[in-house]
């Protein structure tokens, strides 16, 4: 007779638990996901030590639903059709025990026509501080709509973090609801985007399909953890 399995015991890191894949183990960690707080203006963020990673792009391009699907919980991350929706900062803390050992930042996004002029030029001053000023910002994921490609914002952007990433900051650019786009299609996009973004890394990825999930969370956990790369 065997024994009934006892309750599974949470592993410290991904790494702790043999049995499962790399993958697995960093969407446990991403499931862990709990909201910290909302900043409406940078100096309202909190200054915490663990490191940050900011989900970044155009109004509507998927930011606050690729945070959902990451830490497979349906309204953490305020998602909408409405674009413009994100209005804030606002910060959840990862981290298996109520430990945080890292953070993300769901960024409101740009690009979105019906903001008024003043209110866009405040905001990608915001940004543009955010990104070069936060000491702990580990890494930035850019998300982009394949169908309409690296815009001008974006390029802005990606000139603006350039000498971070020089630095050492990780950065991605995902191709999100890649489940828009047939396979021709899709390869074309990556080719794009990769050139447009300098030969940086760039992945499609589907809320709807799940696809790109489990490798983007691990990419996360790598970079918020370098000893385990
Ligand atoms: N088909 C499809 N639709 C998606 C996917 N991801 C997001 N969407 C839709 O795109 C719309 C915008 O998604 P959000 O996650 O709110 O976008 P956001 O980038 O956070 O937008 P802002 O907060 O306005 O900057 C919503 O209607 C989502 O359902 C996806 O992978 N596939
Ligand atoms: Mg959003």
């Amino acid at each position: 007779m065997t024994s009934p399995p006892g309750p599974p015991r949470p592993a410290a890191t991904p790494a702790a638990n043999s049995a499962a894949t790399p993958e697995a183990l960093a969407m446990g960690w991403m499931h862990t996901a709990r909201f910290l707080t909302t900043a409406p203006r940078l100096e309202f963020l909190p200054v915490h030590d663990a490191p940050e990673i900011a989900f970044v792009g155009r109004s509507n391009a998927g930011k606050s639903t690729c945070i959902n699907t990451l830490t497979q919980q349906k309204r953490l991350a305020f998602a909408s059709k409405t674009p413009g929706r994100t209005q804030a900062i606002n910060l959840f803390s990862l981290g298996k025990q109520g430990i945080t050992d890292a953070v993300l930042a769901d960024l409101p996004g740009y690009g979105y026509a019906a903001v008024p002029k003043a209110d866009k030029i405040r905001w990608q001053e915001v940004m543009a501080n955010y990104l070069m000023t936060r000491d702990n910002l580990k890494g930035v994921v850019m998300l982009c709509d394949p169908r309409h490609g690296l815009t001008e914002l974006d390029d802005i952007l990606l000139e603006v973090i350039r000498p971070r990433v020089e630095a050492g900051m990780r950065f991605l650019v995902l191709l999100t609801k890649a489940d828009k786009l047939n396979r021709s299609e899709a390869n074309k996009a990556l080719s794009i985007a990769r050139l447009q973004a300098g030969g940086g890394d760039v992945k499609l990825f589907s809320a709807l399909k799940r696809q790109g999930v489990e490798e983007t969370a691990l990419r996360l956990w790598q970079w918020t953890h370098p000893e385990t790369e």
